[in-house]
């Protein structure tokens, strides 16, 4: 578990898998360029000193690779994200009875109160990422060096912050990330999207009457907590108790200067300020992470009225574009994280799958232990009722002994097991706002394919064929015989 940034770094240095680039280099393009050849080809996080007219560092690629999301989260395998929200899952499913039980769930109890954010006290101690305090004429955005990617974006974005809003009725904490396009030294865009928890807030600051949202944005903290704002956890959960669940201790928080919004103190930058309700202004066109440039459209505007950030800060950043990107790899632990509150939903699913190649909501592949008629349809009709996966705009299902890590496995089922007249389930409701397939925006069809074996519990009359597998004595055989065989292979 890494304490901020910095530490996270020095990690990266010493596992060889982060390259300083001495060689003067332009946020605008250059830099997209660069790292997207070392992400396509497993490379390393990369650290710009030298940014072009700029005195602050950049770094990005830092979750770029499974091996440095691994790393970033503190596992040896993406898997064990899921084993550990299990253990408190079975909990809640399985209460303990015996003492010995009883006694490993308090410590897991223990655990788990751990993982809410504490408020740190900065009266004998300035917070990390309060060192240098920037307020009004003074604040201008420029001074950090956000990337403009590609060339027919709009303009620089800031791509990889935590949002962090407060719900105007519940108080509840949301961070998210979510784009933001720089309009001058002092504002931005706000490009949360339709369904997302801070749209909501933004929606309801009419309900506090206050028709203004407070709002913090947090650039670079631990690896943990930095991922934790892309996470889609249910509305009413506060990524930064899933971060301190993960990382085995609270994300230390810090109030904000003028803001009623606590972030993390070991944030390397903070921007503070407001978005006025109705205030919206054009954002994009942005080369996004579906590979295609995002529309020019309304987003609000975010005001800025205070910077403040450490002596010496690192600007984190990243870059989106033909999968696969940075984003790949964080929604792949997402997606990791998330199966065990799946399965406790929809306990007939064994895994899920979503390749590079659907950027999330194009493609779900689900395997099932089947049960009864209309089963796969069932999964269909529930994924599409359930959170952010709502968009999923393909879905597919297949049996549980398929390997959804093996995609020509997956492919090879498919193909074979669908009648499709009777297999494909079109549907219709809410899309991503980044579909750009469907002739009106963020709403369209879906398609569900079920390409499990189909047997006597679909009404199906002719037999089903067998796998082909060769008898376990033979292999074991040719095992022992192979290198009489003299193959060299
Ligand atoms: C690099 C990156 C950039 C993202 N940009 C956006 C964005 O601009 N707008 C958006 O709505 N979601 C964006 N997302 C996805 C959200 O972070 C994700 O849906 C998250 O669940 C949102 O949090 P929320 O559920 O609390 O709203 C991005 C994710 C990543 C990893
Ligand atoms: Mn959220």
């Amino acid at each position: 578990m890494f304490k901020d940034l910095r530490e996270y770094i020095e990690f990266l240095k010493s596992k060889d898998d982060l390259v300083v680039i001495d060689e003067l280099v332009d946020q605008d393009l250059e830099i997209t360029e660069i790292t997207d050849r070392i992400v396509k080809t497993d490379g390393p996080a990369l650290y710009f000193p030298n940014v072009k007219n700029n005195d602050i560092p950049l770094l990005i690629n830092i979750f770029g690779s499974k091996r440095r999301m691994c790393w970033a989260l503190g596992v040896d395998d993406l898997n064990d994200l899921g084993d550990k929200v299990e253990q408190v899952l079975g909990m809640v499913s399985n209460p303990p009875t015996s003492l010995f039980d009883k006694f490993n769930a308090l410590a897991k109890i223990a655990g788990v109160a751990k993982s809410q954010p504490k408020i740190i006290s900065t009266k004998t101690r300035r917070a990390p990422c309060q060192e240098v305090v920037i307020s009004g004429e003074d604040v201008d955005l420029n001074m950090f060096p956000v990337m403009k990617c590609w060339p027919d974006d709009a303009g620089r974005f800031i791509t990889l912050p935590l949002v962090v809003t407060k719900d105007p009725e519940t108080g509840i904490r949301n961070v998210g990330t979510y784009r933001m396009q720089i309009f001058d030294d002092k504002t931005t865009g706000m490009h949360w999207q339709t369904h997302k928890v801070g749209a909501q807030h933004y929606q309801d600051s009419n309900i506090s009457g206050k028709q203004k949202l407070e709002a913090a944005v947090v650039i670079g903290s631990d690896p943990i907590t930095t991922w934790a704002g892309s996470l889609p956890v249910p509305p009413n959960i506060d990524e930064f108790i899933v971060a301190g669940f993960l990382r085995g201790k609270p994300v230390e928080l810090v109030k904000c200067q003028t803001i009623d919004v606590e972030v993390p103190a070991n944030s390397e930058i903070i921007l503070e300020g407001y978005l006025n309700l109705g205030e919206l202004r054009t954002e994009g066109p942005f080369g996004d992470h579906t590979g295609y440039y995002s529309e020019a459209d309304e987003y609000p505007v975010f005001h800025v009225t205070t910077i403040t950030h450490r002596k010496d800060p690192i600007y984190l950043s990243t870059m989106v574009g033909t999968p696969p990107t940075e984003d790949y790899f964080m929604g792949l632990a997402s997606t990791r994280l998330m199966l065990p509150a799946l399965k406790m939903v929809l306990p007939e699913i064994v895994d899920i799958s979503m390749p590079a190649e659907g950027i999330f909501h194009n493609l779900l592949i689900i395997s099932i232990k089947k049960s009864y008629v209309g089963h796969a349809k069932k999964v269909m009709n529930a994924i599409w009722g359930l959170g952010l996966l709502m968009l999923t705009k393909t879905i597919v299902i297949v049996d549980s002994d398929v390997d959804l890590s093996d995609y020509s496995q997956v492919a090879w089922r498919v193909l074979s097991n669908i009648d499709p007249e009777k297999d494909i389930l079109i549907s219709e409701g809410p899309l991503d706002d980044l579909d750009h397939a469907s002739n009106t925006p963020k709403y369209g069809s879906k398609i569900g394919i079920d390409a499990t074996s189909k047997g006597k519990i679909d009404g199906r009359t002719r037999p089903w064929p067998s796998d082909i597998v060769m008898s376990n004595s033979i292999k074991e055989l040719v095992d022992k015989k192979w290198s009489k065989y003299n193959i060299n292979n």
